[in-house]
């Protein structure tokens, strides 16, 4: 077997742009918690550049055709994409693969795009963990734009598309009667709205269905979703993102064959530049890093609670709870006290 490559090798090397040190790079900080800290911390400096862009929507809405069709119209125009698809493939739908409709699009040799599926094999919290630290490899290995594809059914997949410079939440017509986006609880984190498979009937009642809502609920909306809905902060969230400024556009699109994507990639252009002029990129970054510090710490709090509580203490403390010598909340404070560093 060849020796693994040396972390501060891959770290060097990713930096430079080397996509194999960057792929190297996601796997580690995948698989191993010492590896992420020390890969995340060694390139942490070099992030901050890069626009983030969540895409989510219920299974089978056509987001990763739409995010295929989106680094083809990115890349027309020169700019370099990351893309992260987390649980590529949905039961529901039976959706292809991202990797393989990109390489069908021919962007495979493109040094200018990179493709990594994120799978959902550990936990909810080891998933947004892994995302968000791979956020931060493909914008340190310079990126402009980095696309994230996440199913919007589930806390786990909500959060990591909400915790992104600009969402976009990808509805399709004849999906039932109602718009999924509000069942699913992705109104309140739409930046843009892409109403996709406008080649089928339905699309312009979805179109209308979408805009009434922006305007009777959207105020409503941006409210809770600004007093802690979309993260629960309170020290990084600024007051000066208010929705102030940003009316969210609804925008048809078709993207089997490109129609409207130019148009969508526009809207986030658009939207980038607002964040930008209005504070609220800082604000949000200001919240995704927070969030990041509250799961790395939480983590660790979890970890220790592992080392120190071991199986056998915790019988013991529950035997002890049984014989009502002591109680539930005297368990739990001696065993925070015994926390080991
Ligand atoms: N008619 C039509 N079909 C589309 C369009 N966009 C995507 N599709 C089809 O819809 C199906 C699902 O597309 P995907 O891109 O895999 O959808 P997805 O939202 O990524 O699916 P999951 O990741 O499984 O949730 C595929 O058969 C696509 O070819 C469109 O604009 N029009
Ligand atoms: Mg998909």
């Amino acid at each position: 077997m060849p020796k693994p490559v040396p972390t501060q090798q891959l770290i060097s090397d990713l930096l430079e742009g080397d996509r194999l040190a960057l792929a190297r790079a996601i796997s580690r900080v995948e698989d191993d918690a010492a590896e992420a800290a020390r890969i995340v911390r060694a390139v942490f400096a070099h992030t901050g550049r890069a626009h983030l862009i969540g895409v989510t929507g219920a299974p089978g809405t056509g987001k990763s055709t739409l995010v295929s069709a989106l680094v083809e119209s990115y890349r027309a125009s020169g700019v370099t994409v990351g893309v992260l698809a987390v649980d590529p493939t949905s039961p529901f739908s039976g959706g292809a693969l991202l990797g393989d409709r990109v390489r069908m699009t021919g962007h495979s040799g493109d040094a200018g795009v990179f493709i990594r599926s994120m799978a959902t094999r550990r936990g909810t919290g080891g998933l947004a963990k892994a995302s968000a630290d791979a956020m931060l490899l493909l914008d340190a290995a310079g990126f402009d734009r980095i696309l994230v594809e996440t199913v919007g059914a589930g806390q786990a997949e909500i959060e990591i598309a909400s915790v992104a410079d600009t969402v976009v939440v990808v509805e399709a017509p004849g999906l039932g009667d109602e718009v999924q986006a509000i069942k699913a609880g992705l109104l309140e984190i739409a930046d843009v709205f892409a109403v996709n498979k406008a080649d089928r009937k339905g699309a312009a009642r979805t179109v209308a269905a979408l805009e009434m809502m922006l305007e009777t609920g959207g105020a409503a909306a941006q409210t809770i979703f600004h007093h802690g809905q979309r993260m629960e902060t309170g020290a990084a969230t600024s007051e000066t993102e208010a929705g102030d400024g940003w009316s969210i556009p609804v925008l048809e699109t078709v993207a089997v064959s490109g129609g409207g994507v130019d148009e969508l990639r526009d809207a986030l252009e658009r939207h980038r530049a607002w964040l930008g002029e209005s504070g609220a990129r800082t604000a949000r970054e200001g919240r995704r890093l927070d969030h990041m510090l509250q799961t790395l710490v939480q983590a660790e709090f979890l970890a220790r609670m592992e080392r120190t509580l071991s199986p056998a203490l915790r019988r013991d403390l529950v035997e002890r709870m049984q014989r009502r010598e002591t109680d539930p909340y005297s368990a739990a404070a001696d065993s925070m006290k015994k926390l080991s560093p």
